[in-house]
């Protein structure tokens, strides 16, 4: 499928299906959860692709953790991008339990971590929308609209990239993207 995109105060959003361990940008996002010591889905491909010095350096450097809702970066070990950030979403529970806040949280996180370590491009995956179960059509919708947000101000960023795993995921972005036209 072709990339689609937007451009925004001159920056461009786009979508892009594939794989995010692959993208060469300045950061990639993970989906990751609050103990940061990697897991399933996205997380697992990157923490495979990035290596063992990516989990050595999220013991080193948060003992703790992160809260749902909030991220955190690292050096990128073995993949392209300098940066990953490590977004934690929300577990869905049907919707009343902050989840949307927790989720716009995640991406704002990210944003300003880019705007932070002065990166120009940033791709990230459908947090939340693998094992965590939120809402196809509402995660989509959330995530382009933070991002858009976002690109509308003050940013470093030049480039935002969403890195679709599968075609019913591009398809939820891609409508979600055609309402911002
Ligand atoms: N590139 C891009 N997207 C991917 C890739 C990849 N290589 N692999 C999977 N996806 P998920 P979550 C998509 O489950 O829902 C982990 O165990 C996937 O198809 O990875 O936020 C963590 O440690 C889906 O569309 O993340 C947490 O415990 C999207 O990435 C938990 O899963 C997110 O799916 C987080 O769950």
């Amino acid at each position: 499928m072709p990339t689609s995109s937007l451009t925004l105060n001159g920056r461009r959003l786009e979508l892009e299906t594939g794989d995010i361990t692959r993208q060469a940008v300045d950061a990639i996002a993970n989906a990751a959860n609050s103990a940061l010591r990697g897991g399933g889905g996205v997380d697992g491909a990157i923490h495979r692709a990035a290596g063992p010095g990516l989990l050595d350096e999220l013991v080193r450097r948060y003992p703790d953790g992160t809260p749902t809702g909030t991220a955190v970066e690292t050096s990128g070990h073995g993949v392209a991008a300098r940066w990953i950030l490590h977004a934690v979403g929300p577990v869905w529970r049907g919707g009343s339990r902050g989840e949307a806040e927790q989720l716009v949280g995640a991406y704002r996180s990210c944003l300003a971590l880019c705007d932070r370590l002065g990166a120009r491009s940033v791709a990230f995956p459908a947090i939340s929308m693998g094992i965590y179960g939120y809402p196809g059509e509402e995660g989509a919708r959330t995530a382009v609209r933070t991002v858009a947000q976002h690109l509308r101000g003050e940013s470093s960023l030049t480039l935002v990239r969403f890195v679709l795993f599968s075609d019913e995921t591009r398809r939820l972005f891609d409508a979600a993207l055609a309402g911002k036209r």
